[in-house]
């Protein structure tokens, strides 16, 4: 499946609350976002099924594809468009065998190890990062700067996306390192007005 990378919003329970779920990733659409992720790492089996659902319904016939992170099970019973796991989020074959050939399906990839083991036959495409040290996400590995991302780039199979502590500012570095596009929490998700935010990706 072709998937366009180019504006990759990511979404945060707390950071989207500010203007709500579905009113954020709308506004961040009309914006020009090109792929949306439900990220929440605290909501029940049921909040996030409907949460899904809710943007699957929100994003009809807009062209953007709705993603699930971690999980393959709310992914399938929203009818999602497509999934993305982590490291240890589960198999890569096994989800996309669960999802069909037509799903999108993406790995979180954070060195050259991981890029060396890879099973990139079922993927579409790779989240690469954290770019830069980030809040958003917890625990998260060291961060690569433009350097290291040039090279995990460089050593991908597939399509790449980079993620982490990106601003608008970081949109032409981030091409100039051969990376699709950037995935963005923070830079949209809390911000006065997310439609602008996400423009603002595309006037620099
Ligand atoms: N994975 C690596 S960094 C990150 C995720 C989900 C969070 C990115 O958030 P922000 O606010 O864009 O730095
Ligand atoms: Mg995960």
């Amino acid at each position: 499946m072709r998937v366009d990378l180019t504006l990759y919003l990511v979404t945060d329970p707390r950071l989207c609350a500010r203007h709500g779920l579905v009113e954020t990733v709308v506004a961040a659409v009309r914006g020009g976002v090109t792929l949306v992720q439900l990220r929440d790492k605290q909501a029940s089996d049921d909040e996030l099924i409907d949460q899904a659902r809710r943007l699957k319904a929100a994003l009809a016939g807009s062209g953007v594809p709705l993603i699930v992170n971690d999980r393959l099970d709310v992914a399938l019973a929203s009818q999602a468009d497509g999934l993305h796991l982590g490291q240890d989020d589960g198999d890569v074959a096994v989800a996309r065998q669960a999802m069909g050939e037509q799903a999108i399906l993406g790995l979180s990839v954070q060195n050259l190890e991981q890029m060396a083991r890879l099973d990139s036959g079922p993927l579409d495409y790779l989240g690469l990062g954290p770019v830069f040290a980030t809040t958003t996400k917890q625990n998260h590995a060291r961060p690569l700067g433009f350097d290291r991302l040039a090279a995990l780039v460089a050593a991908s199979p597939l399509p790449a996306v980079a993620i982490g502590g990106l601003q608008a500012e970081h949109a032409a570095r981030v091409r100039a390192t051969g990376a699709r596009g950037a995935a963005v929490v923070s830079a949209i998700c809390g911000q006065p007005d997310p439609e602008v935010a996400a423009r603002a990706f595309f006037d620099v």
